[in-house]
């Protein structure tokens, strides 16, 4: 149980929330000095930069692009003496990778994982009707006991440097809003949802984490307004009639009013956008609301020019333009939860979302994504650091359960992406992660995850373990490009026909696909790089999923260009992007728009003809 809550910051008539969000002030502290010099009371530095962003991309210099170790935020923030007698709480949306907090010199909180919130009670250190001082020490390194997983070396000059086993640049920061939220002392901690549908009526499961000796009450408003259902109790079940469901592009959402009464007295209010829907997997089917659903789109990243991993408003509105222009109706938040705001856009455009866990790296190697197709293995689990990292681990499924579980758009949870799965050890991590998600999530929604080039029919230990299988494959990329590509074809079916035969019976997703493409290139007859290779690389790898009737979905890799660490695999950064870093699209993208208009959101039974493979 999180010590604290993670419901979405919301002012109302009893709640305030106030976003810090602005220039804060900023120091690296290479030397590790911040704490000896009294750095938790104020920085000593006319620095500032914005928050939320990533540091790095703001200044001219390399050290501070590439800096591994501590850094100082620093912001004041005055308290109105109306909030006295409240709760008052600093909440963040995530600090990547480690925080300390401290409110006028007084240590408040500690959180490691830097994609998920955390809240530090201040009440006791603030003070009321006076400026205050917010301290936040954050470091990124990386490790093998937090996840994301890496390494972290010293140069012969003494300087860090990160080494991650993951392809996306190590970015770090305050990389979302900061709220002072100020909360009844007898507050709403959670509410939990779930639905059953019937014939003509919805039935909707809920339960509210409360204070104790509190009353409950509870309203369900259409988007008009107008009441749907009601109840009372922390516990129980509305039923809606004639509800109107949530669907793959085609939302529509309810408004659940939550009121706590001390006496008569309200107490504490809290609402949460929902929407009716149920998600299961039914043989080789990903059912939404009891119909198939096909999943087309993409694996992302939270990246964009200057702001780096920092939360972008403006990229996640030309981001859902885009998406929606292709015709795609899912994605993956690879390789991390994303911003809060990214669900509630998905809830509200009808986008179904793989969320995802920030495991990944858990393969040990720096290119893990090109070592994999050479069949190397790592017994990645079987370290003597291991029950560490399996507890970063859980507590990151944990915290992102609770916070995403009442988003209609979250279809299914991804515990790994590209983990080592061939060795005995990952067999036992592997179950407690994916028990640990079942227990704790009220909806019971699948569960998976993406696998590497070398988890296979033959190898894989853990892919039973998936309510529905993901793969990650770079057929015609890391594996027979080019010319060899015809032979990549063979061998891509070769392998599909091995899944066929180790009899999962469940449904297959393509959660990464693609080649790397640079939107100046263009060479006819193709060449590798250029626009007219990734097209005939993406026909050759359509034409097998339609082989095959157990692919239910595709997410080709990447939406857009993303930075990675630099190196002779990557020119500037990873450029499997269908659009460029700046949102612009590759010829890749209207081939992927044809052919996903032509296949409905829903309800899309594949075709015998295509089953044959013919
Ligand atoms: C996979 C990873 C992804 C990489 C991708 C690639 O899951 O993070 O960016 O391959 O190589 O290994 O482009």
């Amino acid at each position: 149980m999180l010590p604290y809550s993670l419901l979405y910051p919301q002012t109302n008539t009893a709640r305030r929330a106030v976003k810090l969000d602005g220039m804060w002030k900023f120091s690296l502290d290479p030397q590790t000095q911040g704490e000896r010099e009294g750095w938790p009371q104020g920085l000593p530095t006319q620095e500032r930069i914005p928050v939320p962003a990533s540091f790095q991309d703001f200044f001219t210099d390399k050290d501070t692009r590439e800096y591994a170790g501590d850094f100082w935020y620093e912001i004041k923030f005055f308290l109105p003496r109306e909030w006295a007698g409240k709760r008052l709480f600093l909440r963040f949306g995530s600090v990547t990778h480690r925080a300390v907090v401290y409110c006028n010199g007084v240590e408040v909180a500690r959180h490691q994982g830097g994609f998920l919130p955390f809240c530090a009670d201040i009440t006791a250190a603030a003070r009321l009707d006076q400026e205050n001082t917010l301290v936040v020490k954050a470091n990124n390194e990386l490790t093998e006991t937090n996840i994301p997983c890496g390494r972290t070396i010293t140069l012969k000059n003494g300087k860090k440097m990160a080494k991650p086993y993951f392809d996306f640049f190590n970015y770090a920061g305050i990389h979302r809003s900061v709220h002072l939220l100020a909360l009844p002392q007898a507050s709403i901690q959670d509410v939990s949802l779930s639905f059953a549908l019937e014939e003509r009526a919805a039935q909707v499961r809920y339960t509210v984490d409360c204070a104790p000796g509190c009353t409950v009450a509870l309203s369900l408003l259409d988007a008009q307004g107008n009441l749907a259902a009601s109840g009372e109790g922390a516990e129980g079940v509305l039923t809606v009639k004639e509800p109107r469901l949530w669907g793959v592009r085609d939302p529509y959402l309810y408004r659940l009013v939550v009121t706590l009464f001390q006496g008569d007295q309200l107490a504490d209010q809290y609402t949460l956008e929902t929407g009716i829907r149920t998600v299961e997997v039914r043989g080789a089917q990903i059912l939404l609301n009891g119909k198939p659903v096909y999943l087309k789109g993409f694996g992302k990243h939270e990246d964009s020019d200057l702001f780096g991993r920092g939360f972008n408003p403006a990229a996640l509105k030309r981001d859902f333009e885009l998406m929606k222009w292709m015709g795609a109706n899912s994605f993956r938040t690879s390789h991390y939860p994303y911003a809060e705001e990214v669900y509630q856009m998905a809830d509200r455009e009808g986008f179904l979302v793989i969320d995802e866990v920030p495991a990944v790296g858990m393969f040990e190697s720096l290119m893990n994504f090109f070592d994999a197709t050479t069949g190397k293995q790592s017994g990645f689990f079987g370290k003597e650091t291991t029950p560490q990292l399996l507890q970063a681990h859980l507590q990151a499924v944990e915290e992102m359960i609770a916070r995403d579980k009442n988003h209609p758009c979250v279809m299914a949870w991804s515990l790994f992406n590209e983990p080592e799965t061939t060795n005995e050890n990952a067999v036992p991590y592997f179950e407690q992660v994916f028990a640990r998600a079942r227990e704790l999530d009220p909806q019971q929604r699948p569960r998976t995850f993406a696998l590497i080039g070398n988890s296979t029919p033959e190898t894989c230990k853990c892919v039973q373990l998936s309510d529905f299988v993901c793969l990650n494959r770079y057929y015609g990329w890391y594996n027979q490009g080019g010319y060899e590509i015809s032979d990549a074809e063979e061998n891509f079916r070769k392998e599909m026909d091995g899944w066929k035969a180790r009899g999962l019976h469940r449904p297959f997703v393509f959660t990464e696909y693609g080649g790397d493409t640079l939107s100046s290139e263009h060479k006819l007859p193709s060449v590798m790089w250029s626009q007219e290779y990734q097209r005939e690389a993406l026909e050759m790898l359509h034409r097998v999923f339609d082989s095959y009737d157990f692919v239910q979905g595709e997410q080709v890799w990447n939406f857009a260009d993303f930075q990675t660490g630099e190196g002779i695999m990557r020119v500037n950064g990873n450029k499997k992007g269908v659009f460029t870093r700046q949102r612009q699209p590759k010829d890749a993208a209207f081939l992927l728009k044809a052919r996903w208009e032509s296949i409905p959101h829903t309800g899309w039974e594949k075709s015998p003809r295509a089953q044959q493979g013919e």
